[in-house]
């Protein structure tokens, strides 16, 4: 069954397509973006099309992961998992490299610097947000105390939130790599605290400001979870513990 239709500042989210769901007239010329709720990599390009103003360029399909819809792999996008975009006539995916193409191939403000030592740390750390989303998640899906790779990984991202000083972002100024980690901080800053009695970012004044400048940015704000859905969520669907 598809799941009821939810709101988000404004915007009227599309109920999430179930098994028994119609597929959208696909490929029709309408540019979509396919995603999960409750998914943080669906919420990386979300957050990107948000921030961006593309709500009506770019129109949402919400996939009941649950009770997925066998079309959405057979027809939309093979490898089966969301986030993916429908545009120009072809369907890609992978999070990280779906939020570097929606900020280059569709208006809006640019989400990247013109600045070379910036666009190269944004490049850095983008290509670190799965090492980082893996040494955050690996502790808790397999069940293990904090480990030492997990404390290193928290303290670098404090580090890199010091690198420039014009704001309180990665890159001083909100961008992409800050659309890269904050859904992943999102979850595991609820998972520790109720699971590991552990806040991520005491003793990380850098992280604790940044997590406080985030919750200002509607576009993210508007796609957030209630946190303890996410946590259940999470101990049910990933076992984490
Ligand atoms: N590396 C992918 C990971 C995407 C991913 O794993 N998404 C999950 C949901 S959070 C998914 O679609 N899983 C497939 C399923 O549950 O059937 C990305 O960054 O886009």
């Amino acid at each position: 069954m598809a799941a009821a239709a939810r709101s988000s500042a404004g915007e009227v989210l599309p109920p999430a397509l179930g098994a028994v769901s119609e597929p959208p007239p696909l490929f029709d010329g309408t540019t979509r973006l396919y995603i999960c709720y409750f998914c943080p990599f669906a919420q990386r390009a979300w957050v990107t099309r948000n921030c961006k103003g593309l709500r009506e360029e770019i129109k949402l399909v919400g996939i009941d992961l649950q009770d997925k819809p066998a079309w959405y792999k057979e027809k939309v996008y093979p490898r089966g998992t969301v986030p993916s975009l429908e545009h120009d006539g072809k369907v890609t995916g992978e999070s990280l490299d779906l939020i570097k193409y929606i900020d280059s191939n569709f208006e809006g403000p640019a989400l990247l610097p013109q600045d070379p030592a910036k666009r190269q740390f944004a490049d850095e750390l983008i290509a670190y947000a799965g090492a980082f989303t893996k040494a955050l998640y690996s502790p808790l899906t397999s069940q293990v105390d904090m480990s030492d790779d997990t404390v290193a990984a928290l303290d670098k991202i404090e580090a890199a939130l010091s690198k420039f000083s014009d704001g309180p972002f990665f890159l001083g100024q909100f961008s992409l790599a800050d659309i890269a980690y904050v859904t992943i901080l999102e979850r595991v800053q609820i998972y520790y605290s109720h699971l590991r009695n552990y806040e991520i970012a005491k003793g990380r004044p850098n992280l604790e400001k940044y997590i406080e400048e985030m919750n200002k940015i509607e576009a993210y704000t508007q796609t957030k979870n209630e946190p303890l859905n996410l946590l259940d969520m999470a101990k049910r669907h990933l076992k984490i513990a």
